[in-house]
């Protein structure tokens, strides 16, 4: 992996960055991306488990699934990614992160500012009153949670196909696109809208977008640069240049 003089001079002065997060962010964590032949959607169909309709025709089955995603990501680590991120937090004026990522893996490493596309898997509420339920015991029985109030059927907090996003969320990630100097867009195979996206607004209003990923992906043509390796490994090596001149 090459970085290129222009990134190198860019990391030195930028004060302000917005970055996109993806599966492949939290996959050195020992979370699976969802694409890809690792990935959790190589044996289940996005589209029977994650939409509503799925939901309502099995909810079970659905609740088995992120039982079993919330067991994993409550018992692995962020990873030197994440804390990259962190850092970068600290040390420029103006750090905006938005992620798709439901496993709260950027605010347990310690980002304060983060903006969930997708939701958070650690979260549920109640499908017909909507009221939130804290602590949604991880079980590994099949059963489905109901509302305590009304008894309607408990879900994930996350945003599934054909959902809108969380109000005013996707509009904040797109105003920190517009305004950044540096778009870092990490870890996803922006095939999913409206987030993949950003990049490109990111480079339409003036930033130098810059992809971390260990494959080239859909926008890789429309970035100016692109890192391939490990965002565990290429994160922290942009860290080292930004810190150069912020001693
Ligand atoms: C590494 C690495 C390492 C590995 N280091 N890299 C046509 C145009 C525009 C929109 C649409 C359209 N047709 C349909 C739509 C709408 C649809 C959509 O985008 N569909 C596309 C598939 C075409 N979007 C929606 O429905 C969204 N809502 C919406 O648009 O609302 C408006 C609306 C409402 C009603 C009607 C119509 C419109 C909602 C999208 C919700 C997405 N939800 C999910 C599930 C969340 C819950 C859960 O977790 O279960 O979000 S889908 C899934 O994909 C999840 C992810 O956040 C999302 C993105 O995946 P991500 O993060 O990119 O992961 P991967 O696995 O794809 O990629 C991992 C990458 O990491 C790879 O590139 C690896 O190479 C890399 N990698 N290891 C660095 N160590
Ligand atoms: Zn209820």
């Amino acid at each position: 992996m090459t970085i290129s003089i222009k990134l190198r001079s860019l990391l030195q002065r930028v004060e302000s960055i917005c970055v996109l997060t993806g599966a492949g962010i939290s996959a050195e964590s020992g979370v699976a991306t969802f694409r890809g032949v690792d990935g959790l959607w190589s044996k289940l169909k996005p589209e029977e488990l994650a939409n509503f309709d799925a939901f309502m025709r099995n909810p079970e089955l659905v609740w088995e699934w992120y039982n079993y995603r919330r067991q994993i990501v409550h018992d692995v680590k962020p990873n030197p990614a994440h804390y990259a991120l962190v850092r970068l937090e600290e040390l420029v004026k103006e750090f905006t992160l938005v992620t798709q990522n439901v496993d709260n893996l950027h605010y347990r490493a310690g980002n304060k500012r983060v903006l969930e596309l997708h939701g958070n898997i650690e979260r549920s509420y109640c499908i017909d009153c909507r009221k939130f339920v804290e602590n949604v015991e991880v079980t590994t029985e099949k059963k489905v949670p109901r509302c305590s109030s009304c008894n309607g059927l408990i879900r994930p907090d996350v945003v599934w196909f054909g959902e809108m996003l969380p109000e005013g969320v996707f509009e904040a990630a797109t105003e920190a696109a517009s305004r950044c100097e540096l778009f870092l867009t990490i870890g996803t195979s922006a095939v999913v809208y409206p987030a993949a996206g950003l990049p490109r607004a990111a480079r339409n209003q003036g930033a130098y977008v810059v992809e971390v990923n260990t494959e080239p992906t859909e926008v890789s043509h429309t970035v100016n640069e692109t890192l391939l390796g490990k965002a565990g490994e290429v994160l922290p090596q942009l860290i080292t240049i930004l810190e150069e001149t912020r001693k």
